[in-house]
């Protein structure tokens, strides 16, 4: 019994691996192992002989299964330190500037807005990009009969054979999230809502799919005034210049009354847009103080309450911002492109950090 010992515990202590230790474990232990065909034999004995045997058989068994699983542990703990060895990763090594992605324009030129206009306590809003006609169009005050409900500019979705529901529609403005926005919050409300929108129409300066911003401040005493005043800051923040010269020019639009395009004083000298100075004037925004139909709309009572809203084309104030010349080039993913007009992945904008470095 004292060989067999010897045996299994050196076996043991040299077993190199997992499966290997079950082997043995199987050889000594096992139903057919050495140590139960011992026990069997047990039987043959006579009572005297049984009485010793069959207890140092026991211990000499209990011995053997805890040398294995001392030494399972030890093997499992050996493997685990070779993976945490092998298996390492440098998670503060820069990524390969080969092969790091970049952040795409209007990602970026949508966190410089949200980022000025949280500022000044804008909270952003979201919503979904297929709506109901409703949302998209009646609830902004515009009629069945306006040519932007027009089957050309619009995506319509199908509706089954028979079901004479109206049919969704992608959203054509941002304008809906507001109306849902004052339905779930009411007033006073601050909100910007960027996002995704669609239109029919597919030329040198039109995608089917663009980005727009749209805002809204209601409150009991909101007047152009505060809109005038928080343009010229956003203009002045989002293109990096001290002071700027801002042109209302009174225009139209169903959802506010009155309304107003913003021209922004610009020069173009060398090629180069220069906002603040120069000659020229650049459209960059609609706006006005919004409709009481469409204040309604959200459940918002107009005689209460009164605020100022405007849109903007984020893809637009990109290109000039960021000098792209052409529009298309923001949806084709032409990787080369994104190399050059792209930003890294870790210059969140801020104000305080710098917009755009
Ligand atoms: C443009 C003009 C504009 C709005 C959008 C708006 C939204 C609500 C109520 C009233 Cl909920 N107005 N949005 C107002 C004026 C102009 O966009 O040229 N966008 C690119």
């Amino acid at each position: 019994m004292d060989d067999l010992r010897q045996t299994y515990i050196d076996l043991i202590a040299n077993a190199p691996d997992e499966a290997t230790l079950e082997d043995l474990r199987l050889r000594a232990v096992g139903k057919k192992g050495e140590i139960s065909l011992k026990m069997r034999e047990l039987g043959k004995m006579t009572a005297e002989e049984r009485q010793v045997a069959g207890p140092a058989l026991n211990a000499l068994k209990d011995e053997i299964n805890s040398a294995l699983a001392a030494k399972k542990s030890a093997l499992e703990n050996a493997a685990l330190d070779e993976r945490l060895r092998s298996e390492w990763l440098d998670v503060t090594l820069p990524s390969r500037p080969r092969r790091a992605g970049t952040i795409h324009p209007i990602s970026q030129v949508t966190e410089e807005v949200s980022a000025i206009f949280a500022d000044m306590g804008f909270a952003v809003a979201e919503g979904p990009q297929i709506e109901s006609d409703w949302y998209n169009f009646d609830a902004l005050n515009i009629p069945g009969h306006h040519p932007a409900r027009a089957e050309m500019d619009t995506f319509y979705t199908h509706r089954a054979e028979g079901d004479e529901r109206p049919p969704h529609v992608l959203r054509t403005h941002t304008s809906p999230v507001q109306i849902r926005s004052m339905q779930d919050q009411g007033a006073p409300i601050r909100i910007i809502a960027p996002g995704r929108v669609y239109r029919a129409d597919y030329d040198m300066t039109h995608t089917p799919m663009f980005h727009q911003i749209e805002g809204l401040a209601i409150d009991k005493n909101i007047s152009m005034a505060n809109l005038k005043w928080v343009l010229e800051e956003f203009v002045k923040a989002f293109f990096e210049v001290d002071d700027v010269e801002l042109r209302f020019r009174a225009s139209h639009f169903p959802f506010t009354e009155p309304s107003a395009e913003v021209d922004i004083r610009c020069s173009w000298e060398g090629g180069t847009l220069k906002v603040g100075e120069g000659d020229d004037w650049l459209e960059i925004l609609g706006s006005g103080m919004v409709h009481p139909h469409v204040l309604r709309s959200g459940n918002v009572d107009p005689d209460v309450w009164q605020g100022f809203a405007f849109g903007m084309g984020i893809d637009r104030i990109a290109m000039l911002k960021y000098g792209i010349p052409d529009l298309r080039a923001f949806f084709d993913s032409d990787l080369r492109w994104l190399r050059h007009y792209g930003f890294a992945a870790l210059d969140v904008p801020t104000l305080r950090g710098g917009l755009s470095r």
